[in-house]
Parts: C-alpha cells; structure tokens; sequence
C-alpha cells in the first residue's frame, strides 16, 4: 500500500491541516470499521512470544494428535520465517540468540516433520551446540524436554505438589504468587510429581543425539540443574533461591509417597476447577497446554483430554507470517474497548452507527454476571461484574479490561446506544473498588497478595517480575478514569446507596489512586510501562489517570509528563521506542513509530499542549505515515509482558492513530 505523499499533500497551515487530520481520521474509521467481526468484536494477531507454539506442537506429538498437513505447513513456515541468521530463535520475533526458544523451536521442527539435515535444522543445531546445548537452556525449556522424553527429571530443581498443602497464610504458599505464575506451577507441579513423560520412540532417539554433544546415557543430569546459557539469563538464579533449592532437592529425596498422592490429588482439584471455569480455555496458552498434558498423561482417552485438546485450537492463527499460537485465546474485549473509544471521541464516529451498535452489543454480552462456585477455595477473586481480555468464557476478569469495558459502556450510553442495567454498572464497580490495593493502585487480576520481596524466588530465568501481582500505573489509570466517568454519570442521582458507592466510595478510591500514580511517576516525568513499549505507553496512562483525577493544564506533574515528551520527539515529529527499553528500564528511541507517536500526541492532547507546534509535527508524523486504505503499515512489536517478552497488538496501530488525530482535530479546531 502506497503512503500518500506529506511534502505535496500536507499544507502548513493549521487550518488546512486539520482538514486532512480530518480525512485521515474518517479513512481511517472506515478500515477500522470494515475489520469488525459479525459479534461485533475486533480481534488481531497476538503472536510475538516463541516459545508457546513449541509446547503447542510437543503437546500434539505427547498426545498423540498429527497436526494435519495444512496447518503442519503454516507453522513451519512461521517457524522458518522467525529463524535469525545466526540460526537461533529469539524470545520473541524481534529478538535473536536464546537458547530456550532455539531448543524448544528446533524439536518443534523436527516434530513438524523437518529433517534433520535441513538447513535451517543444521543452523539452528550450530548455535544449540554453540551455547551449551539443551543442558543450558532456561527451566521451562529443560521442562518441556522432560515430558518428552529428552531431558531427565533429576536435571529439574523440585517444583514441589507438596506445597499446595501448607497453610495458605505462609508468605509463599502458591496462592499469593501473580495468577499466570500460579496457574502454570500448578500443572507443573502435577506434571513433576508424577514423573510425567512420553515413551521414547524413534525420533526420541535421534533428538536425544542432535540435542547433546555426548551420548544421552552418559550425561548426569542431576548436575545441570544449575546450568544456564548467559543468554537466557535475565532474572539471575538468588541465593535465596539456591537456598530454597537445595532445601526442596532434600526433601524430594526422602519425600512420603501418601503425602505426594494427597498433594497430587489437591492439585488436580484446582486444574480441574480451572477447566470448569474458563470452559476449558484457561487463562492464558501456556497451562493451557500443562493442564492438558496433566489429563492426557492421567487419562488419555478421557472427556476432560478431548476437551482440552479442542481448546487448545483456540489459540492457534494464521498471521501475515505463518501459523502461530496466541498469548491469550484472543484480544477480542481489550481491541473493541478501545476502538469503540476512538471511534466516539469524533464525531466521525457517528457515521459508522452499525459498527457501534455490533461493538455494543460485544461489550454488553461480555461482562461476567457470575461469580464461580467456591471461588475462595481456588483462591480466586470475585468475578461478577468484570470484563475479561477476551470474552466471557474465558472467564478471567482483569482490573484494566473490567475498566476499559465499563468506559466502553459508557461512552456508547453517552453516545444514544442503551445504556447497561444499573445493576451491572454497580457490580463493576465494586469489583473495582474491592481491586485496589492498599498503596492506592490496582494490579491485573487480583489484590496484592505477598511483598514484592518473593520476586527475588522468580525460577524462570528469561522473565522479570513474574511472582507478585502489584500495582501498575496502568491499569490504575484505567480504573480511576472508568470510576471517574461513573461519578459523572450518576452525579445527580439522589439514592443514597449510590451516592454510597459512586460518589462516596468511589471518590476515596480516586483520590488514593491518585496519590499511587503521582508516586510512580519518574523524575524525568515519565512512567515506565509493563504492558506495551514502554515509556510512551506508560506516561499516556500516567496523564489520562491523573486528568480523569481532575489534574489541569498546569499541574506540575503532566508539565513534567510532557517535557519528558518533547525531549524525545524525533526530527520527523514521530516518536519511536525501542522494545529494549522494557528490558533495560529506560527510553531506547528508534525509528519513529505510528503507535508511540499516537500514545504522546493522545497525551500532549490530553495534557492541554494541542497548540504547541511540536503536536501539529506529530500529527502530521501521523497523517504522512497512513496508508491509502486508512491503516498505518506494520512496524514492530508495541506490547510487552514480563520485561522481556514483546507481544503483537494488531489492532493498536490502527486504532491509537484514529483516536490521536481525531483528539487532536478536536481540540485544535
Ligand atoms: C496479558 C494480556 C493482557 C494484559 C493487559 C490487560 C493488556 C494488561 O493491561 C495487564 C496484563 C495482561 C492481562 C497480560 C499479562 C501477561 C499475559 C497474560 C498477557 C501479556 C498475555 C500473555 C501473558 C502471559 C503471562 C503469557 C504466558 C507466559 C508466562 C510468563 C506465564
């Protein structure tokens, strides 16, 4: 797609410019528009990470289920096309030279059907053997390995079934670690507590010896426990954790079998009362696939294994670059949130009343009305009320998507579509309020529940902040904007249970969560983002929460906010932040980028700057940048999880430009 020419077509005056602000903005709903789904949700791409196709793959040769030939095809050539030249596979697309996701993506190929004297099988096998071969490769690599039959368990450091017994009132009983954390320990521990592997077979064999550079017999596996490639190394292993280590190598030693089996039979009470409440789906891809080797090793030919299996397909896409397995069962919630935002904060938007009303009803038909039988038991927070990242079934309600959803509902109410039932409003909100955490800030799925000290237990080696769910500006800038549009909407309600919860409530909740973001933000004026690259995502969250806090132009904090800003505006008018700048903690600047550039002109706007000429560059960045069918071309990654992982939102660089340049024309005109 050819992009329309700036030095002709962009006239200088700011008149003039705002027709083509206009234009670009209406071209760009248009595509927006004709991308919706027949549900009326939005869903992309959401590839990126490495190491999840993989474990899909292993857990279709485990389970025995062929991959059939078309999608067999799509993945190698996914896989194909991620290779670096160096022949390793990064963590994710953008990255090269980890030894766990080359391990993991080279067994993925050999099970796909590639020989191993192919070439991109020779190369890859070169840096295996280059870095320390699989000894080397980072904990959950090595256990992938053991279920199938390549790696020994004694070369695993214990993951204990036992500890899902202790009292949960222990500072590290698994119930206070991050859900995600939690969720794939769980299978994890089922799956070491029962030794769980494959039989060898043929191809075992061969892999056993492409694998290592000795004879797989002869390897002690038990020393290599500790053994790790310095590239897969970016949480490095604590001396805590080598203390906790040895202790759990003990007691695995001398370990009672009857304690085991009861410890065994706990830990499949929770993976199956996650089955029942995400219908199968499970938070997110990676103990989706634990949790259905657990069935398949317990049960092959079970309902609960079918079931798993069929789930699994959820996951999977076809992408510009092949088929892949998803970071999540889809973006659908998260991606129409947010175009249905920018799509109403122009009047553009009203020309597009069908694609409104299909984004209603997703949203309204998404929010969880339940809670789950039992949830304390699994210790699972309430639901009812929530919005999950994708749909309802998933059945995982998250802080920022509860409030991105609520927002979405009530902006389409605003904007004459039927508003949600009052009922429903309030039990998002209290979800909400009973979300925050003791600092004032909100986390993603839950409250707080241990010191951020348990971070220094992370085993995973290749993932930052992993352990604790804490408070993030982010999603504590999207609960206090959605609380703070419920307090508009019921401003003039005289019920005292509502003025209860909306004003009252509500209103302490705000001005604690106020005092949380003004703390995070850094001296430079920025706030460090952990869910999208990075600095530019965090500071529009920073401005938009401490705005919908009623901070004004002149609050030193969004002064600062945009001074951080302006001094990395590069000489296009765009902005660019590299990936790198999750890893490293501090702004990387690359290339400009259409959604950093919608994330600092959104904020310069938001912060009162629309008539500072640098927010005309940077709209123009933006207009110059679109494509002649209204989408802006894919440039690199812009989400991010744990630090280290980059992940692609498909949808943002078409939605966060619209939404930019329409706040823009605005309030400019
Ligand atoms: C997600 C996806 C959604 C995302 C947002 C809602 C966008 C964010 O604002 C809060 C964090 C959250 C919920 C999030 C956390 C980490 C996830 C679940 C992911 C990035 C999707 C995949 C990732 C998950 C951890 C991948 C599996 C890897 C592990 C280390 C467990």
């Amino acid at each position: 797609m050819k992009a329309v020419n700036p030095a002709t077509a962009m006239p200088k005056s700011i008149g003039v410019e705002l027709g083509w602000c206009e234009r670009a903005v209406a071209r760009g709903l248009a595509n927006l528009s004709s991308r919706q789904e027949a549900d009326g949700a939005w869903r992309g791409d959401y590839g990126g990470p490495m190491f999840l196709l993989p474990m899909y793959v292993a857990a279709c040769h485990i389970g025995g289920r062929p991959i059939e030939p078309r999608r067999r095809y799509g993945m190698i050539a996914y896989l194909s096309e991620n290779q670096q030249v160096d022949g390793s596979f990064g963590l994710h697309v953008e990255d090269s030279g980890c030894l766990f996701t080359t391990v993991l993506c080279y067994v993925a190929l050999r099970l796909l059907g590639l020989m191993a004297a192919d070439e991109r099988a020779t190369k890859a096998r070169a840096f295996i053997h280059a870095h320390g071969t699989a000894l080397a490769c980072a904990s959950w690599g090595k256990f992938t390995l053991a279920l199938l039959n390549l790696y020994e368990y004694e070369g695993l450091h214990p993951v204990l079934p036992e500890l899902w017994l202790l009292p949960t009132s222990l500072p590290i009983h698994p119930s206070r670690l991050w859900c995600h954390c939690r969720q794939v320990y769980l299978p994890m521990a089922h799956l070491y507590g029962s030794r769980a592997r494959m039989p060898a077979n043929e191809l075992t064999h061969a892999l056993r010896r492409e694998l290592y550079d000795r004879p797989y017999d002869s390897i002690r596996f038990a020393d290599h426990r500790n053994t790790i490639a310095p590239g897969d190394v970016y949480v490095p292993t604590s001396t805590a954790l080598k203390a906790v280590s040895f202790v759990t190598g003990l007691y695995e030693r001398v370990h009672a079998r009857a304690l085991r089996a009861r410890s065994l039979a706990r830990l499949l009470d929770h993976i199956e009362f996650e089955d029942r409440a995400t219908q199968f789906i499970r938070i997110g891809p990676v103990n989706a696939v634990l949790n259905t080797l657990v069935h398949y090793f317990r049960s092959p030919l079970s309902e609960a294994t079918k079931r798993s299996f069929a789930a699994l397909e959820g996951y999977l896409w076809d992408g510009h670059d092949g088929t892949k397995m998803n970071g999540y069962n889809s973006t659908a919630l998260w991606d129409t949130a947010f175009a249905t935002q920018a799509m109403l904060d122009t009047p553009l938007g009203a020309s597009h009343r069908e694609t409104l009303q299909r984004a209603h009803a997703f949203v309204v038909d998404n929010q969880v009305l339940e809670d789950l039988p039992d949830c304390q038991r699994y210790y699972r927070h309430p639901c009812r009320g929530g919005w999950p990242f994708s749909d309802r079934a998933h059945g995982w309600p998250i802080t920022d998507c509860t409030a991105e959803g609520l927002t979405a509902a009530l902006m389409l109410e605003d904007a004459g579509l039927p508003g949600l039932p009052e009922e429903r409003i309030f039990a998002a909100v209290k979800l909400l309020l009973g979300w925050q955490n003791r600092d004032g800030g909100w986390a993603t799925y839950e409250r707080q529940r241990a010191g951020r000290w348990l971070e220094s237990l992370n085993p995973a080696h290749v993932f930052g902040d992993i352990m604790v769910d804490h408070s993030y500006p982010e999603c504590t800038a999207a609960c206090l904007h959605s609380l703070a549009l419920c307090r508009r909407r019921f401003a003039a309600c005289p019920d005292r249970k509502v003025v209860d919860l909306v004003r009252r409530r509500a209103g302490t909740a705000i001005r604690r969560g106020e005092r949380f973001l003004r703390k995070c933000q850094r001296s430079d004026g920025s706030w460090e983002g952990s869910w999208g690259v990075c600095f530019t995502y965090g500071t529009w969250f920073g401005v938009r929460g401490l705005r919908a806090t009623g901070a004004d132009d002149s609050d030193p904090a969004l002064r600062r906010a945009c001074g951080f800003l302006y001094a990395h505006q590069n000489a296009d008018g765009g902005w660019g932040e590299s990936g790198a700048s999750c890893r490293q903690r501090r702004y990387i600047a690359s290339p400009s980028h259409a959604v950093n550039t919608a994330w600092a002109l959104l904020t310069l706007v938001t912060a009162g700057q629309t008539r500072d000429p640098r927010c005309a560059r940077a709209a123009r960045f933006l207009v110059t940048a679109q494509l002649e069918d209204g989408d802006w071309p894919r440039q690199s990654l812009s989400g991010v999880f744990n630090k280290t992982a980059l992940i692609n939102y498909e949808n943002y660089r078409r939605t966060f430009p619209i939404w930019a340049l329409a706040r823009f024309a605005a309030a400019a005109a």
